[in-house]
């Protein structure tokens, strides 16, 4: 666990199963269940932590340096990228991950906690983005945690669930199911090549275009799945030492402990005109190594 996920699990009421705390300038929901721990920020509706009971570590990487202001993006998680990604617009990679959604419903079972969060327009968003929408999160955690994010609005928007997955050790992970293809978006050279799985000994930013439905993470310890439902593309990201370096929300050795496989609508965009509704889904379940 990183030192943050502890201290805001700590923070909160240790007898309470569902609680909202304030840290530093965010409100966020920490959840307490007899199949696992998770919390929640508000501001963008953003999973900040998730860990099955039955698993020695996280699964969702959140940096120790993070800012936890009001409108600025959390470093980890898994932030929502929408009404774009990257630098289509400003803010990068869309305003969701940057404004309060609220959480619209609970629901508590003894084997999962389903959690709905929505963000429709208001003030805040009309100022930059002068649309009606509605999006809404809904994550159904358990002993695996699913999460679905339905995008709703009379325009073209393009979407990412854009995951940081805990590992211990960059340089001793890969990540496979990602297929052939992919738009480079660095112009480093010796580019990492997939032979089977893909390694990592340098900065790495692709999208991948024909991924496979599951992608399999594996370091040292264990085994993360990732079920894409509706994804056109996966991107892969870790900034590796040198941009890390420069990075305020993150510590200088950062980049060893996570890798972002993030579940993205981006060639085929989540809503349009003609299509106004559109849902972007991930499984992730983890698996002890054989
Ligand atoms: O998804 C990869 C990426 O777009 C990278 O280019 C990198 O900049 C990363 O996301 C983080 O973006 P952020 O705006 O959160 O600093």
């Amino acid at each position: 666990m990183t030192q943050i996920q502890n201290m805001i699990l700590q923070q909160a009421p240790h007898d309470e199963r569902i609680s909202e705390i304030v840290y530093d300038e965010i409100p966020m929901i920490v959840i307490r269940h007899s199949e696992f721990d998770a919390i929640f920020s508000k501001q963008g509706a953003q999973l900040l932590h998730w860990q099955p009971k039955k698993s020695a570590a996280p699964v969702i990487w959140l940096s120790n340096t993070s800012f936890f202001k009001q409108a600025v993006a959390i470093r980890g998680g898994v932030p929502i990228c929408w009404p774009w990604f990257g630098d289509a617009g400003k803010p990068a990679h869309g305003f969701a991950r940057n404004v309060l959604w609220e959480l619209d419903r609970v629901e508590w079972t003894e084997e999962k906690a389903i959690c709905t969060f929505v963000l429709t327009q208001n003030e805040q968003t009309l100022a930059i983005f002068p649309f009606p929408f509605t999006v809404s999160l809904t994550a159904e955690l358990g002993e695996t945690c699913t999460l679905t994010l339905k995008a709703q609005g009379d325009f073209e928007s393009t979407a990412a669930l854009h995951s940081y997955f805990a590992i211990n050790d960059i340089q001793k992970t890969t990540v496979s199911g990602l297929g052939a293809t992919y738009h480079e978006r660095l112009s480093a050279p010796n580019l990492p090549k997939i032979e089977g799985c893909m390694r990592f000994d340098q900065e790495v930013d692709r999208i991948y275009t024909a991924p496979e439905s599951i992608q399999i993470i594996c370091d040292q310890q264990r085994k993360i799945e990732i079920k894409q439902d509706q994804v056109s593309d996966v991107v892969v990201w870790n900034p590796w030492q040198a941009r890390c370096e420069t990075m305020k929300d993150m510590e200088n050795n950062g980049f060893e402990q996570f890798v972002c496989v993030e579940s993205a609508r981006l060639q085929q965009p989540i809503t349009t005109p003609q299509q106004q509704t559109g849902t972007i889904g991930v499984k992730i379940t983890v698996h002890a190594k054989s």
